[in-house]
């Protein structure tokens, strides 16, 4: 698969999946997420129970109505359909998704920038959105629905053709089932209404992981496992890791910690970052914590 390098350089118009809920749409009422959870669940469920999926050699997906003339193996019945449980908005929200491939590189977090092609569908069959050719996004940006399942997929290999182009090669590919809770709810985006139900079929070509704070640890290193429920905070302050330029509120910049310690360093194009595994102890502790999360020691 070739695609042009030039569309790294092209910023996506696809503004429909960014999207969140509206505050107070002009005088009208929004709906109890618990209600229209239910309505998105049965109908995300009759989905998968009365469509097929035709998934070709290059991943690329199309789902299509079960009949008597045109029997298939329904969505609900593939072994390969599993789903994550997201607790928000005190509802415990089924986010059914299909792994056809999950991918041979690095993972995504939630909080790093993703290229990928994918195209989006309402239950009626209609196409809202689709990129063909990857584009990037920031997940931080898009609907939650991306930001759980993107996480569970793992990049592929590509090799420069000499040419400008790139051939990727065993990325990740899957499908999303997103109730509206995870996705615009009561926001209208494009030809999807307020609380609809949305499909995503995706490919995950590649990514870049993201250090928010720029102190030189990578962002996944630092945000905790299931942010933002139980993100880190190490020194209590109120501000994330993440977000914290001194994770240990001594006074001293985590960057200007790590400066002179033996952490392996990697230095790339864009930006630098330590290796994580190597963050040394403070010398002395008897913690076990990095040097740059122990208040004790000021490595400057
Ligand atoms: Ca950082
Ligand atoms: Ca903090
Ligand atoms: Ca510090």
């Amino acid at each position: 698969m070739k695609f042009n390098y030039k569309l790294l350089l092209v910023l996506p118009i696809l503004f429909l999946l960014v999207g969140c809920p509206k505050d107070d749409p002009a005088g009208e009422e929004i709906r109890p997420f618990s209600d229209v959870y239910a309505e998105d669940i049965a109908e995300i469920e009759q989905f998968m129970d009365t469509h097929k999926m035709n998934v070709d050699a290059n991943y690329n997906v199309t789902f299509e109505e079960i009949t008597s003339t045109n029997p298939g193996t329904p969505i609900s019945d593939r072994t390969d359909l599993e789903f994550k449980i997201i607790n928000q908005n005190d509802i415990a929200y089924k986010l059914y998704y299909i792994k056809l491939r999950e991918g041979v590189g690095e993972r995504p977090t939630r909080l790093d920038s993703v290229y990928t092609s994918y195209k989006g569908h309402k239950t009626n069959l209609t196409s809202f959105d689709s990129a063909p050719n990857p584009v990037w996004f920031e997940l931080e940006d898009l609907i939650q629905g991306w930001r759980e399942i993107m996480p569970e997929f793992k990049i592929g290999t590509y090799v420069a053709n000499g040419d400008g182009t790139f051939t990727f090669n065993d990325f990740g590919a899957g499908v999303m089932f997103i109730p509206s809770g995870l996705a615009y709810f009561n926001a209208s985006a494009g030809t999807v209404e307020a609380y609809t139900p949305i499909i995503f079929n995706f490919k995950l070509m590649n990514l870049r992981y993201k250090d928010h704070d720029a102190d030189k640890i990578l962002s996944k290193d630092e945000y905790g496992p299931n942010y933002p429920s139980s993100y880190l905070d190490s020194d209590g302050d109120g501000v994330k890791d993440y977000l914290d330029i001194d994770d240990d509120n001594d006074g001293v910049l985590t960057k200007v910690e790590l400066a002179t310690t033996s952490a392996t360093l990697i230095t790339g194009v864009n930006s630098s970052h330590y290796v994580y595994s190597t963050i040394p102890v403070c010398p002395g502790s008897t913690n076990g914590k990095p040097i740059h999360l122990n208040p004790a020691c000021q490595n400057d």
